[in-house]
């Protein structure tokens, strides 16, 4: 299991009430960036627990975040809890996004409930879930609330890949298949994950050209050349901004469906 969201979420408190004292503290290999382990006890069973750091993206642009992705996706956890703070939504889902997007098997938190009472922010729940494709359970780490069927959720032998797809728009769509394809081809044993390649690819993520070791494959790093022009010949700019838009647009899309904000009496007055 492991626990994965923005800084500031809540993520560190859900860790301590779930490990209780069952804690340790070292660092990632080759860095210095703090790793903490933990085990939860639940009905006789332990469940190894990995802390990642905080982070609002999955890139490449700093440690944190490829430590991150790293082990969503090399060491497959059964489950990643998406620690995602609910006065924030908007902002945290992205990194949800990309979690699914990378095919993990994503339990949502949606932790400081209480704050977003405060806030007047109200969240259809079963809604979000659904719009997600994951499990939601709304949480209070600063009163211990949700904690049980967090960890119910948490534990379930069933726990679903989202089936959603976000919609890149059709010239993406196309480039991200054509890649999909041609990364296949050229390297072994990459099926199950040749789509998130293509789109870290055309992302122009330099840590997965590295992974993948792109200058060896002289073919496929053309076919990226030439997805690449496609998507700036078509749309006017590169594949990574188009991507990012994207995300952000499905993101607006899901908020608008699923959260109300009321203005608060507080808030009209001051
Ligand atoms: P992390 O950066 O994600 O590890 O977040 P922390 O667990 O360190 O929490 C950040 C701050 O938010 C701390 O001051 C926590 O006490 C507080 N916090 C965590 N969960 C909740 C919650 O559900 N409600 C409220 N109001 N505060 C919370
Ligand atoms: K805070
Ligand atoms: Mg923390």
């Amino acid at each position: 299991m492991a626990l994965a969201g923005n800084p500031n979420c809540g993520k560190t408190s859900l860790f301590n009430i779930l490990t209780k004292a069952r804690q340790h503290v070292g660092n990632w290999p080759g860095v210095t960036v703090e790793k903490k382990e933990g085990t939860l006890k639940y009905e006789g069973n332990g469940y190894k627990i990995i802390d990642l750091p905080g982070t609002y993206s999955l890139g490449a642009y700093s440690e944190d975040e490829i430590i991150a992705r790293d082990f969503v996706v090399n060491e497959n956890p059964d489950v990643v809890v998406n620690v995602v703070d609910a006065t924030n939504i908007e902002r945290n889902l992205y990194l949800t996004l990309q979690l699914i997007e990378m095919g993990a098997k994503v339990v949502i938190a949606l932790n400081m409930m209480d704050e977003a009472d405060n806030k007047g922010i109200s969240i259809d729940i079963k809604k979000l879930s659904k719009k997600l494709g994951v499990k939601v359970v709304p949480t209070v780490a600063l009163k211990q609330q949700g904690i049980e069927e967090l960890i119910k959720a948490s534990t379930s032998d069933i726990i679903n890949i989202s089936k959603i797809k976000i919609d890149y728009g059709d010239i993406i769509n196309n480039q991200i298949e054509e890649l999909s394809k041609s990364i296949e081809m050229n390297i072994k044993n990459t099926s199950s994950k040749s789509k998130w390649i293509a789109i870290k690819l055309l992302e122009n993520d330099e840590h997965i050209k590295n992974e993948i070791n792109l200058e060896k494959y002289p073919q496929l790093k053309q076919k990226l050349n030439t997805c690449n022009k496609i998507i700036e010949d078509e749309l006017g700019f590169e594949g990574e901004m188009a991507i990012v838009n994207e995300r952000y647009s499905v993101i607006s899309d899901i908020v608008s469906d699923t959260v109300i904000r009321k203005t608060s009496n507080k808030e009209s007055l001051t």
